[in-house]
């Protein structure tokens, strides 16, 4: 039988097949993925062969096809370890909110540069605008200008009030998307918006304000009754970026890939080097001065803070 993978938990896959049927399965033991670094061999929208054991319809997985992509983050902040956050997908939903919590531009950018390293189109969507007064209205169309002004969609939600859902439910159609944010933003809320069969459970503030509880969760895949896949994220307390090479990062910025091989040096890092045509357009207001900064804080590998969401 072949089918993929909707949802982990610990040992268990459960697998949906095309005939709409789902199997609880499980890895064969002897089964290891060579050199692989993650610690899930299996992410959701993995497509897998599996055989069912007749005694009680549960499956053995026995071969994992090839990924068409696949989006990774660090297990924990140490560690060398990685978990494939889902595998197979369309596009990256990042979901932020800029009244309560604050989604810092420093972890938007860290969920962009993944994106892009992955080459998952990414859409940022604005939840919680009921929220807003002029100020936050203000600083949100700042914001927002800067991340059109890269070449992001950005769509302005609330998926409280119902407000501007029917262009996510458009966005999302006959897709595999990724719902990605920090907890608390309102992603199961949005989803449920979306397609109020699905019934997600939401979060209450205390929920997901416990700063530091480490909860080991997994993302799980939801068929949008309109056609496509909808992936919800639990619990990325923070987002621990893969370690990318010094020199590629900048390549994950389209506004300055779009201008380094102006660069006097081809292994330019844009930080203190000669003739670096990054900080010129920087210095020219082509790229914004926030952007650049965030580059330079994953370039120099600081960590974000729990704290620095809602400061940066
Ligand atoms: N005011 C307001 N609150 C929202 C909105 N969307 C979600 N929330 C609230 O934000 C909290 C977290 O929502 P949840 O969907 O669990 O967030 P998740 O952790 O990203 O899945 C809950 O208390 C929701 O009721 C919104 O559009 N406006
Ligand atoms: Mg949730
Ligand atoms: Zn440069």
């Amino acid at each position: 039988m072949e089918g993929f993978v909707i949802k982990t938990t610990g040992s268990w896959y459960k697998v949906l097949c095309a005939e709409g049927q789902a199997y609880d399965c499980r890895l064969r033991g002897s089964f290891r993925m060579k050199g692989n670094k993650s610690t899930n061999p299996i992410a959701v929208g993995d497509r897998v062969s599996f055989i069912v054991e007749t005694s009680d319809n549960t499956g053995v997985i026995t071969e994992i096809k090839d990924r068409k992509n696949c989006i990774v983050r660090r297990s924990t902040k140490l560690s060398k370890q990685t978990h494939v956050i889902a595998a197979n997908i369309d596009q990256n939903c990042l979901v932020v909110t800029l009244g309560f919590p604050r989604t810092s531009t420093g972890f938007i950018d860290r969920i962009l540069v993944t994106s892009e390293a992955y080459h998952i189109p990414a859409v940022i969507i604005f939840n919680k605008i009921d929220l807003y007064n002029d100020e936050l209205w203000e600083y949100h169309n700042e914001i927002k200008g800067m991340y059109e002004k890269v070449g992001y969609r950005c769509l302005e939600i609330s998926a409280r009030e119902n407000r501007n859902i029917d262009q996510v439910r458009e966005l999302v159609k006959d897709k595999t998307t990724l719902f990605t944010g920090h907890s608390g933003v309102g992603k199961s809320a949005l989803i449920n918006a979306i397609d109020p069969e699905l019934k997600l459970r939401v979060g209450d503030v205390s929920e997901w304000s416990m700063k530091g509880k480490h909860t080991t969760t997994f993302a799980e895949i939801f068929p949008f009754a309109q056609g496509g896949y909808i992936i919800d994220t639990p619990g990325i307390k923070e987002f621990g970026m893969v370690n990318f090479s010094k020199e590629e990062i900048s390549h994950f910025f389209p506004e300055m890939r779009n201008v380094l091989h102006g660069c006097r040096f081809a292994n330019c890092r844009h930080e203190h080097e000669p003739g670096c045509a990054v900080k010129q357009a920087v210095a020219d207001g082509i790229i914004d001065e926030v952007r650049y900064q965030n580059y330079i804080n994953i370039l120099n590998g600081r960590e974000m803070e729990l704290e620095d969401w809602e400061t940066r």
